[in-house]
């Protein structure tokens, strides 16, 4: 009697995540010839234009010497309909630093808390232009100033904008699960624990849009790879 008591009373324990063990792994490839990169004109504030003596490339389309494309999202689209995956306590930071949003691409669980932190002495006005979503629109005028922010739905993609510096911009992807990723240096995305199952992958590019793959994980810790390719 005790352990049936047991039994059941574990099965309705939700499971998490990390109790999964597939993986999907791949690359997004960028074939052609890689567009020439675009300086940010930072005339609009000396103070900004001051920490990039340099100059500064815009992120809109980064192609990796290895001919992959840069801040791609990648996500399950569907397959995990029915499953809950409670958020993580661990908030997602959005940085602005050096006039400039660290990530460019992003991905957030519904309700785990996004901190949008200001590392700049400067002024900086983030404005999330969501569609789903409750728009928010926040001076932060103080260095080391920090702002929690939560999105109730999911959504592809939230945009960020500052209101003062035209030229930066983010993008966050709201989802009801913990399963995406974004290409890193080496157009290399991983999304880690997941159950077997069907899956839809897509892939977002701020630039060249999306695409999307069916890739399927028999066993519980299987794993997939997935090629994407775009074009200029
Ligand atoms: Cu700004």
């Amino acid at each position: 009697m005790k352990i049936n008591h047991l039994i059941l009373w574990s099965l309705m324990i939700a499971i998490p995540h990390s109790a999964y063990a597939a993986n999907i792994a791949g690359k997004v490839i960028f074939e052609g010839a890689a567009p020439e990169g675009k300086q940010v004109d930072l005339s609009a504030d000396p103070n900004c234009a001051a920490l990039h003596p340099d100059g500064l490339l815009a992120e809109e389309v980064t192609v990796n010497p290895n001919a992959t494309l840069k801040n791609v999202f990648v996500y399950v689209k569907k397959g995990l309909e029915g499953q809950t995956f409670s958020p993580p306590e661990e908030p997602v930071i959005l940085d602005q630093k050096g006039c400039w949003y660290e990530p460019h691409v992003f991905g957030i669980q519904v309700n785990q808390p996004l901190e949008i932190l200001n590392s700049d002495s400067t002024l900086h006005n983030v404005h999330a232009l969501p569609a789903e979503n409750k728009e928010f629109n926040l001076g932060m005028p103080i260095q080391g100033m920090k702002v929690k922010k939560i999105f109730a739905k999911p959504e592809i993609m939230v945009k960020f904008k500052c209101d003062v510096h035209p030229w930066m911009a983010s993008y966050a992807g709201v989802l009801e699960h913990p399963f995406f990723s974004v290409t890193n240096e080496e157009g290399i995305f991983e999304i880690k624990g997941l159950p077997a199952g069907s899956y839809v992958i897509e892939t977002w590019h701020e630039k060249y849009g999306i695409q999307s793959q069916n890739v399927s994980l028999a066993a519980a810790d299987a794993s997939a790879s997935a090629e994407f390719k775009y074009q200029p």
